[in-house]
């Protein structure tokens, strides 16, 4: 798979996915989304990988949004061409898990973007933060919603409105990212981390996946219905015989193909 704007690496049953704008911070721009989509949906639906990584720069997961690209657009233009629905989103779709590895800066649109991976290890180099308001936008790409979710009201109100940038101690502190690494070893540290899920059964995963996004689009009753259902449709895997039998037997279990 060859790109302009990212650069991809397949690490046994790991995916890693760089975005590669180094003149620019990583600035998401069209053609970088559109790669984007598509080597998501490649990987998502190759049987060999079981988890993605996505990636920036030592400098910069992502500092927004292209402000080069887009400076110039009307209202006609983003809405007529649906700007960021478009081809934004498609992380959405992925189904196995996704780890956003992250160092550097981390605006704006990267932050947003950051926040629709499953979840995030920090480089202690990383720097979190919503500066839009000092370009005169809104956020875009879920910054209003995700952020709150993630970190509540106040924490979220504090970033979106004073463009404060958080470090990766604070990010790790209120939730925004579950562990921080020394920068020199965050891809090292987070393909250790990617290969022990790919150990598990990938339709186990893909299911936790599914059950924890829906804890964010439904009640706590429906979800839990949902996952009880997930459940008990697990007894008829061979993943549920294979771990199970495998612990009362002492083993390591083998969860290849399952
Ligand atoms: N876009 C374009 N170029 C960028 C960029 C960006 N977001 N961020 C950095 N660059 C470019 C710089 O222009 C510079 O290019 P050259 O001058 O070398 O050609 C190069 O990257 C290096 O940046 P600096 O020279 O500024 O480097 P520093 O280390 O001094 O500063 C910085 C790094 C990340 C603190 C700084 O570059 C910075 O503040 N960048 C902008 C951060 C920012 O404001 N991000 C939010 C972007 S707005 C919408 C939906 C969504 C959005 C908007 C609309 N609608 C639905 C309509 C989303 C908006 C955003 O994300």
């Amino acid at each position: 798979m060859e790109y302009q704007d990212l650069l991809v690496e397949v690490h046994d049953k790991v995916a890693l996915i760089r975005l590669n704008r180094p003149k620019a911070m990583n600035a998401l721009n069209d053609n970088m989304m559109n790669e984007l989509g598509d080597a998501f949906a490649k990987f998502d639906k190759d049987p060999a990988i079981h988890v993605i990584v996505l990636t920036g720069s030592e400098k910069a997961f992502a500092a927004g949004a292209d402000i080069a690209a887009m400076k110039d657009y009307t209202y006609q233009d983003t809405y007529r061409d649906n700007y960021i629905g478009r081809n934004w989103e498609h992380i959405l779709k992925v189904r196995k898990p996704v780890i956003g590895a992250v160092a550097g800066f981390t605006l704006g649109g990267g932050c947003e973007l950051a926040m629709m991976c499953d979840f995030l290890i920090a480089a202690d180099s990383a720097k979190f933060g919503q500066p839009e308001i000092k370009v005169g936008v809104t956020p875009g790409a879920g910054g209003t919603q995700r952020l709150p979710r993630t970190i509540g009201k106040s924490k979220a109100m504090d970033m979106l409105l004073t463009t404060r940038m958080i470090d990766a101690a604070e990010a790790e502190r209120i939730g925004l990212v579950s562990r921080v690494v020394p920068a020199a070893s965050l891809i090292e540290e987070v393909l250790k981390i990617a290969q022990g899920i790919a150990q598990m059964p990938v339709s186990v995963a893909m299911q936790i996946k599914d059950c924890v996004n829906r804890a964010f689009e439904t009640t706590l009753s429906e979800g839990v219905n949902y996952e009880r259902r997930l459940f008990h449709a697990g007894f008829g895997t061979p993943a549920q015989r294979e771990g199970m039998y495998a612990f009362l037997e002492k083993r390591t279990p083998n969860f290849e193909g399952l």
